[in-house]
């Protein structure tokens, strides 16, 4: 922990962008209000399935007079993209489009994205901003984890950590001894990637005989992913640095969308390049500050693929209280879970981060599980197979029979639900060098 101490005084609350990033909210309101109407305007010309919706919906862009208008669009969702694929919701020709990205899906590539010089130039920007936020300067040395490719992570924290100045290794993911000896070798002070393979990584360092002392790691950037509390305070501790949340997805632009300040009490979203709402996922309404609900975001810049009410299927709330860094953008919360990774086990809806806030919290216990859902006869059944500590795992009988029971009885009454325990052998979980995948569901409905 001295350690820690020692780095923290170097960082300092900074901005990227003062002006953007501190605007007064009469201000930031009449400029987004500005970009809302252009980018309606915009679209109804440009694309065509944005004019048949509005004009179905009887909107016209002449009808967009204040910001609460925006409620008067139609969604659009990942089906839209889908079906447009791959290029039928870009509003600019290919010619004026220079970089192409893509998110896969079950189907194989489900949604591409366009970006034109304007579109690029915007996002490193805004990435810069999140890296700045999150303590990061042209002093820093960035290891870059995420993987490199038609996934937004790598391109899109590498163009952002280049435009603040700061050394950029593009190392991409896997080969995670080799990462170890990278970040030694290199004096890498700003660790960026997964949370989940943040954590293999410092577990791999750790088996390799290497200490946090001999890296100068100070700073940790993750995203991509949902994570816990209790999990980025793990990855702190191994670790030794700091870390801070940045949120975005590939439809609306990759990374950059949102991003914790030093105060991480939520993620300031760049609202001068995004109208966020909240809605109501079942009815569509929109829902007041505070009321926690999916993550609605209408783009106010993008020239590439500008998207209307893009429907994002992330939970979370608003919060427009001040926050000391100065910032004027409202913060999301941490993003809870998606609407489609909701578990539904015999009728009680369960997020697999509420499974993980418990599991974290127990001793004995190591941050790596799996969930499993099945079905015996008509009942849902839930498995939950966790990893122990090596001390609980060669220990007495008594105590993992114990502990068993601890984990049931603590998420029974966090969740509602009574799963079946199996803890299992230190590293028998496999690791994820991407976004990792903690849910199998093997009930045929
Ligand atoms: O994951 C973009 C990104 C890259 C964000 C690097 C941050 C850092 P997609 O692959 O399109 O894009 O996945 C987007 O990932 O809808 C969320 O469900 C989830 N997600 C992204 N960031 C977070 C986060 C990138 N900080 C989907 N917390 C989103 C929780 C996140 N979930």
């Amino acid at each position: 922990m001295a350690t820690l101490k020692r780095r923290l005084p170097l960082l300092k609350h900074r901005l990227w962008d003062p002006k953007a990033e501190t605007m007064p909210r009469p201000e930031l309101e009449r400029l987004q209000l500005e970009r809302l109407q252009a980018t309606v305007r915009r679209v109804y010309e440009r694309v065509p399935l944005y004019r048949d919706r509005l004009d179905s919906a009887g909107v016209r862009p002449g009808d967009i007079r204040t910001l609460e208008d925006v409620q008067r669009l139609p969604f659009t969702c990942k089906d839209d993209l889908r079906a447009a694929y791959p290029y039928g919701l870009f509003a600019v020709p290919l010619k004026d489009i220079i970089r192409i990205h893509a998110s896969s899906g079950t189907t194989g590539l489900s949604t591409v994205v366009g970006y034109t010089r304007r579109d690029l130039r915007n996002w490193s920007d805004l990435v810069a901003r999140l890296l700045t936020a999150g303590g990061v300067t042209r002093h820093d040395v960035v290891h870059i984890s995420f993987g490199y490719g038609l996934f937004t992570g790598g391109f899109g924290l590498h163009q952002g950590a280049e435009r603040v100045g700061a050394s950029v290794i593009p190392v991409s993911s896997g080969n995670t001894e080799r990462q170890v000896r990278l970040m030694k070798d290199f004096g890498a002070t700003a660790l960026v990637g997964t949370p989940s393979y943040a954590l293999h990584i410092a577990e791999t360092m750790y088996e390799m005989g290497v200490s946090p002392d001999e890296l100068s790691l100070r700073v940790g950037l993750f995203g991509a992913e949902p994570s816990s509390e209790t999990l980025r305070r793990e990855i702190e501790a191994k670790l030794q640095i700091l870390a801070t949340d940045n949120y975005g997805l590939s439809e609306v632009m990759g990374p950059g969308v949102s991003g914790e300040c030093l105060n991480r009490n939520g993620l300031h979203i760049n609202e001068d390049h995004f109208l966020a709402e909240i809605i109501n996922p079942e009815t569509g309404e929109v829902l007041p500050e505070g009321y926690t609900g999916e993550l609605v975001l209408t783009t106010l810049s993008k020239e590439g693929i500008p998207l209307l009410r893009y429907r994002t299927r992330d939970l979370t709330r608003l919060d427009s209280s001040p926050c000391p860094c100065g910032r004027t953008f409202r913060r999301m919360a941490r993003v809870q879970g998606r609407t489609d990774d909701m578990m539904i086990i015999r009728g009680v809806n369960v997020f697999p981060s509420q499974i993980e806030n418990v599991l974290l919290e127990i001793e004995g216990v190591e941050p790596h599980y799996e969930l499993v859902l099945d079905r015996e006869g008509a009942l849902d059944t839930l498995e939950i197979r966790v990893e122990v500590t090596p001390e609980i795992f060669e220990g007495r009988m008594a105590g993992l029979v114990e502990l068993e029971k601890k984990i049931r009885h603590r998420v029974q009454s966090e969740c509602g639900i009574t799963p079946r325990v199996s803890l299992v052998e230190p590293k028998s979980i496999q690791r994820s060098q991407g976004k990792a995948k903690r849910v199998t569901d093997r009930r045929v409905f």
